[in-house]
């Protein structure tokens, strides 16, 4: 039910923004280009094929929208909390001292940044909204230092097409291509609303990438993999989501 509400609206949505016949463009122009998701496969398959192409071709170099400070949410809504585990709360009670970033994959350096380290970059802010595909939001300040810097370190490595990422629960991972890795906004998250990333709400790190649906901004992170070959992981779909019906591509 939930699936099927969302297919329609992003499959819409770029219907309506294109047309039919631009779609049959975009269809023809993805084979052309390679513009295929990871889940372009099976019964879906077309259609997030063609959303995802239509989504790269007319909007890869449109920012996500950002708000004025007025429009913070005053309650924003935490949809998870932390996950209840002792090795969480463990490290909980150091002050989060010992979380490590592993970066790894198909890059030059691989790197273990703690959370000062993280902080010593370079700092960005971002006033923009998370959207959860059952249908609400918030907007709230982001603060982080850019994905991009972070890969660069790395020396990320020229044959790269995706960024494979891990939350601290067992089994949670997501994945985006080098447009999003890349993009501005995309976010490694340790504060919000003017102090540290609170628990609820992903703590003490988060990736946040405004331009996609609020599951790919995934909390507790805790490792990331470069690769050249996303069929290596998991079900070969890029992510869980398309295991449970979910577009592993979630534009907005
Ligand atoms: N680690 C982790 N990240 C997660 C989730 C989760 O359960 N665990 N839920 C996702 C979903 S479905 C949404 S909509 C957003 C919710 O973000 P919020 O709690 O800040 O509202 O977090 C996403 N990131
Ligand atoms: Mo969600």
């Amino acid at each position: 039910m939930k699936t099927i509400t969302r297919r329609k609206l992003i499959a819409g949505g770029a219907a309506a923004t294109v047309g039919v016949a631009g779609l049959e463009a975009a269809d023809r122009i993805a084979k052309r280009y390679g513009l295929i998701p990871p889940d372009g496969g099976g019964v879906y398959g077309p259609g997030e094929t063609l959303t995802y192409a239509c989504q790269r071709i007319l909007t890869t170099h449109t920012p996500a929208r950002e708000f004025p400070r007025s429009m913070i949410s005053k309650k924003p809504f935490a949809n998870a909390i932390a996950p209840p585990t002792a090795a969480f709360k463990k490290l909980e009670a150091g002050g989060f001292s010992d979380w490590r970033l592993v970066v790894d994959g198909t890059v030059a350096h691989p790197l273990a940044l703690s959370i000062g380290d993280l902080k010593a970059l370079p700092v960005h802010n971002q006033i923009t909204e998370i959207a959860c595909e059952e249908g609400w939001s918030y907007v709230a300040e982001w603060i982080g230092t850019p994905l991009s810097g972070v890969l660069r370190e790395a020396g990320v490595l020229p044959q790269t097409r995706y960024i494979v990422y891990y939350a601290f629960e067992k089994g949670l991972w997501e994945s985006i291509d080098m447009a999003d890795a890349f993009d501005p906004h995309t976010l490694l998250t340790m504060g919000m609303n003017d102090g540290d990333l609170p628990v609820p709400f992903g703590g003490p790190l988060r990736l946040r990438l405004p331009r996609q649906l609020g599951y790919k901004s995934l909390k507790f992170l805790t490792h990331i993999t470069a690769t050249d070959d996303i069929r290596k992981f998991g079900s070969g779909k890029g992510s869980v989501d398309p295991d449970y019906g979910y577009s592993w591509y979630a534009g907005i």
